[in-house]
């Protein structure tokens, strides 16, 4: 069984969405194998956005996801990596499809609730991370 790295965003703890998200990982069939309360360092936000550091929005995105806590979460399923971000939604809430977590509870690309790895490799790597 396949295995990826999921995290409620502050936005979406500060909303109190961490319950609702969990219930649609379980009602989708994933299995949870840990989850924490998480506060992040500025150390590593910079290295789990790393890919993103020439973008323009980098340094607002590194201040919001160490603006509060997130929910870090294991998640696995059969191909959990591909489900997982098929039940997240697009990237921009804008264009995600209702029915996915993004469609239903986010408005906008910078405060877009969730994460969900995007390969099995940033997986492995974003769950030793967070779960060392
Ligand atoms: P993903 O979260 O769907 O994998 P990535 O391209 O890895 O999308 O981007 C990481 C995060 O960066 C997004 O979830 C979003 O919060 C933020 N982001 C992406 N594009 C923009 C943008 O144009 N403005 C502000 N934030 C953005
Ligand atoms: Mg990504």
């Amino acid at each position: 069984m396949e295995r990826t790295f999921v995290m409620v965003k502050p936005d979406g703890y500060a909303r109190g969405l961490v319950g609702r998200i969990v219930t649609r990982f379980e009602e989708k069939g994933f299995t949870l194998v840990d989850g924490r309360v998480v506060q992040l360092t500025r150390e590593h936000a910079e290295h789990h956005y790393g890919h993103l550091r020439s973008k323009v929005f980098f340094d607002e995105l590194v201040d919001f996801i160490i603006s509060g806590p997130v929910f870090a979460m294991i998640w696995e399923g059969k191909d959990a990596v591909k489900n997982a971000r098929a039940l997240i939604g697009a990237t921009n809430p804008s264009e995600a499809l209702a029915g996915t977590i993004r469609g239903d509870f986010a408005l906008d690309v910078a405060s877009n609730i969730i994460h969900g790895s995007d390969s099995v490799e940033n997986a492995e790597q974003e769950i030793k991370l967070f779960f060392q």
